[in-house]
């Protein structure tokens, strides 16, 4: 058969040019959805490119799992398809175990991050040098809106309580900071990789529009 398509000899055009205009394209109607896009972009600016970005079941994951840009192997972790909310922050905890030397950021919800809160403690217990971002809606935001988009405004038990997370941060002696911009984020970021301290920042990112009727995937 080698033999016989070589032959045939057919050679075909590159597509280089072709697949660049449909990253082009991809990158453009990703950058769309906002806020989501811009706070992904601001981690992505401070993240080395070897550093290690870890999920989870909220806003800006959703985004980040059609969009954010990964340059190494193994530096894109998340719960998949599982899709288990509470996963990010204790995860990433054991991925900064790992890797003590790159920066390692996990994403969370305000709901998904009170999951495992408790483990703030093992951070400042065990000194490991995460970053846990944590956007506030004061909802389990994607449930709200399910319920509002599909049940006629009508909302159940998707509400929460935040509490302060700065004092939170220090109750259990980790080191916290605010960012209510897509740019202080990316400053929080960096300030926090300099620092090299266990480190919660808390970013009131608000209700957002949904990310796939955006995309036009749903
Ligand atoms: C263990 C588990 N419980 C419940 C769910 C269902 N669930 C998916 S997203 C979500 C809301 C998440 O809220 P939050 O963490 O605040 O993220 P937001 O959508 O507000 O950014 C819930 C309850 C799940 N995926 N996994
Ligand atoms: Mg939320």
């Amino acid at each position: 058969m080698a033999d016989l398509l070589q032959r045939d000899g057919r050679e075909r055009p590159a597509r280089s040019t072709e697949l660049e205009e449909l990253k082009r394209r991809l990158a453009a109607r990703a950058r769309a959805v906002g806020p989501q896009a811009e706070y992904a972009l601001a981690i992505r600016e401070a993240l080395p490119d070897d550093g290690i970005f870890v999920s989870e079941m909220t806003q800006v994951g959703y985004w980040a799992n059609f969009a954010f840009p990964v340059y190494e192997p193994r530096t894109y972790i998340t719960p998949g398809y599982q899709g288990t909310l509470g996963y990010g922050f204790p995860t990433s905890l054991g991925v900064k175990v790992a890797h003590p030397d790159r920066p390692v950021i996990s994403i969370n919800g305000d709901g998904g991050f009170g999951f495992c809160l408790n483990e703030l403690a093992t951070m400042a217990l065990h000194g490991i040098a995460a970053i846990a971002i944590v956007f506030t809606d004061d909802a389990f935001g994607n449930v709200r809106r399910i319920q509002q988009e599909q049940f006629g405004g009508r909302t159940i038990a998707s509400d929460l309580l935040n509490p302060d997370y700065l004092k939170l941060a220090e109750a259990f002696g980790v080191a916290g900071r605010h960012a209510d911009t897509p740019e202080k984020l990316r400053a929080a970021i960096e300030g926090s990789v300099r620092a090299g301290e266990p480190t919660l920042i808390a970013v009131p990112i608000g209700q957002v529009p949904n990310p796939w009727t955006v995309l036009g995937v749903r």
